[in-house]
């Protein structure tokens, strides 16, 4: 059963509003009153429930569902079927998680198929041929094949079991609450719906950072619970990892060190993800952070990442699990003094060397960036460095750094970039995208995570506008070839109906919001200056004398962080000749990382021929113009959308506008300071 009484927000893009185009109807609805299905697998199951619902809702009446044919119906087929009308050649090319969408005008009365080798293929197929019809497509000539490019599709958790979320910002766990696990499994299952909706295939539920009770959901304590989920999820075709503590042996008190070397402590993982695998026999795997921010790990008994992950690997082999080793390793008690030491350094510095020594289920999870989720800087060198070692990607769906789903921040546009980057690493057109899906070093296992943005929230994400960034996530994962404008219209359309005005200015929204955010906040590529801890709001210096590895180094004179080989850190060179020889030139480094990649004086003249000190103001005194068009737009939208999302989005918006402007005069008083540089239009500076 699906909940069907919830809120308008709730049901985010599956909302499926009743169809008012008569000829749309006219034309198509005699494909929508009969689904036909010979199997009852819980997925199937799932996607049937779907349809049901949906239809009902889009059409008014509820479709049949029966195992025999009819005139003018929908059928969903597994290529294993033995369905003799049929002809098994529409398969031909479709991948494990693939279908095809196909009206069968060969009938005579035509049907339309719905095909795929897996149930889950079919899951998939279910929701987007129910996106077509909502994006108001005939169905009288349809033809598509879809096949996903990354094999893993993944979402991870930051939720800890007494109910809070780590850089969470749209309330609390939707799995944990006050140390145990919640009773709310509807929420779960709409949960798990509204992800494979989107592709999803996988999710870890607890926070990398494992403190002391989550190390215990390894423990017979939580089994019950665990299988539980992993079943809700496995319904939608999920697979359920857990984030572990590489020091679990001696936290949970059973032996005395947790070094990978010894003996005890291989076979203590062994029999953990046996019993694990003996109540989940499809359980995923690992997601581990180690060594990291003072996490443990290998190199506390004198061991590396490879002995660390291999120790896991081995113990999960046997059961086709995954150990997903986060690279995320710096030093993060850096001495601020030091200028040599560089933080973007040290992924590379760490894992590059161990390149062909993990074990073939060990994947390693890279940042996009070599800082963490900026709103703008590099992208990973790590990407495409290692050609023996699996490599996946990891966004960051919840906006850490990008707003903390007040301000409107919509990461599709930077997401696309950053797929699209082209590496070099196996020559010109190899692009991040080719290499997380594998197809360029032949990966074993690979593909993109993210660390997701909902929370127990109503509308799920705090921002009614952020749920695009989950929607847009999933779909770009599925397909990374999809365009920008594409998905946005999609999701558009799915969660707010086909009124073009609406269309329009939501869209528009959405699409300038990143740069409107780069806009007001920290400049040229240089990060941070955020409020140390929580992390919204302006602190220039906030991380500037700090442990962290986060400096903009501003002075009278200049700013930026030299990362060169000639005369800074050395960076560089972690790249391809190519663009290690485009970052290391002030000339040819894109202005959007100038200062990420270099250190300049403020009257360095920009590509677009303006100073980096008057780039700085411009660019602030329209951030705060561009916030307040958001809202002017948002305005013209009242009365014509629901009003609880309207009155969510105002006052987001409100809010928005307010960290602009502190941002603005915060960062245009502190450079005007500094520089003795005034504005050469004269704006108002403190
Ligand atoms: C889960 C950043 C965040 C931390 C996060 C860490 C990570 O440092 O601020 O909250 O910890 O990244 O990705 O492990």
């Amino acid at each position: 059963m699906i909940n069907e009484c919830r809120s308008e927000a709730y049901r985010a893009w599956l909302r499926y509003e009743k169809i008012t185009d008569q000829a749309w109807l006219d034309e198509n609805e005699k494909w929508l009153k009969s689904v036909m299905s010979l199997q009852e697998s819980k997925i199937r199951q799932s996607a049937i429930a779907e349809l049901k619902h949906a239809l009902t809702a889009l059409t008014g009446s509820e479709p049949k569902v029966e195992d025999a044919e009819s005139p003018y119906q929908l059928w969903l087929v597994n290529s294993q079927e033995q369905l003799v009308s049929v002809d098994k050649h529409l398969f031909d090319g479709l991948e494990e998680d693939g279908y095809i969408i196909k009206t069968l005008n060969d009938f005579d009365e035509p049907k339309i198929l719905i095909g795929a080798n897996t149930e889950r293929g079919l899951l998939y197929g279910s929701f987007h041929f129910l996106r077509i019809i909502q994006m108001g497509v005939s169905l009288s000539e349809l033809n598509s094949k879809n096949n996903t490019k990354n094999e893993l599709r993944m979402l991870n958790h930051w939720d800890n079991m007494d109910g809070s979320i780590e850089r969470g910002y749209a309330g609390q766990s939707i799995f944990f609450e006050n140390n145990q696990f919640t009773k709310n499994l509807t929420r779960i299952k709409d949960y798990a719906r509204l992800i494979s909706s989107v592709g999803i295939n996988a999710v870890s539920i607890n926070n990398v950072n494992v403190h002391s009770i989550e190390t215990r959901l390894l423990t017979a304590h939580f089994m019950e619970d665990l299988i539980v989920v992993a079943e809700i999820f496995r319904d939608y075709g999920v697979q359920l990892y857990l984030s572990i503590n590489f020091a679990s042996p001696i936290e949970l008190g059973e032996l005395s060190t947790a070094d990978p070397f010894e003996q005890d402590v291989r076979e203590w993982w062994q029999q953990k993800v046996n019993e694990l695998y003996q109540h989940i026999p499809d359980f995923g795997g690992f997601v581990v952070k180690a060594d990291s921010e003072h996490r443990p790990g290998p190199f506390t008994y004198g061991r590396n990442h490879v002995d660390g992950a291999n120790m896991l690997a081995e113990a999960l082999e046997p059961h086709n699990g995954h150990v997903i080793w986060r690279t995320f390793v710096y030093n993060c008690l850096q001495d601020w003094r030091d200028r040599q030491t560089d933080r973007a350094k040290a992924a590379y510095d760490h894992f590059k060397p161990l390149d062909g020594q993990f074990k073939e289920n060990v994947i390693l999870q890279i940042k996009n960036g070599p800082m963490d989720f900026q709103v703008r800087e590099a992208n990973s060198p790590l990407f495409g460095a290692m050609k023996s070692t699996n490599q996946m990607l990891e966004f960051q769906v919840t906006q850490e750094y990008t707003g903390q789903q007040i301000d409107l921040c919509y990461l599709l546009p930077q997401w696309k970039e950053i797929l699209e980057f082209d590496t070099f690493a196996n020559g010109e057109g190899t692009p991040i995208k080719h290499i997380v899906d594998g197809s360029t070093f032949a990966y074993a296992k690979s593909g993109i995570t993210a660390v997701v943005n909902i929370g127990n929230n109503d509308n799920w994400t705090g921002h009614q506008l952020a749920q695009a960034n989950l929607y847009a996530y999933g779909r770009i994962v599925w397909d990374p070839n999809l365009t920008v404008e594409e998905i946005t219209d999609e999701w558009v359309r799915l969660t707010f109906g086909d009124q073009p005005e609406v269309i329009e200015e939501i869209t528009w929204m959405l699409l300038q919001s990143w740069s409107i955010y780069e806009n007001y906040t920290s400049p040229l590529g240089v990060g941070w200056m955020v409020n140390p801890h929580h992390h919204y709001g302006p602190n220039v210096d906030g991380y500037e004398y700090s442990v962290w590895g986060t400096y903009h180094f501003a002075d009278h004179q200049g700013i930026g962080v030299d990362r060169t080989v000639k005369s800074g850190t050395g960076y560089t060179a972690q790249y391809f000749e190519e663009n290690q020889k485009m970052y290391e030139s002030i000339e040819t480094c894109p202005d959007e990382l100038l200062l990420f990649f270099h250190h300049v004086p403020y009257t360095h003249e920009l590509k677009s021929g303006v100073t980096v000190i008057q780039h700085i103001y411009d660019t602030h005194f329209e951030g705060v113009e561009q916030a307040i068009q958001l809202k002017d737009r948002w305005y013209r939208l009242k009365g014509k959308i629901e009003e609880e999302k309207y009155e969510n989005v105002m006052n987001r918006l409100d809010r928005q506008i307010e960290n602009a402007r502190q941002w603005r005069d915060m960062i245009n008083t502190y450079f005007y300071r500094k520089s003795g540089i005034g504005d050469e239009k004269n704006r108002k500076i403190y």
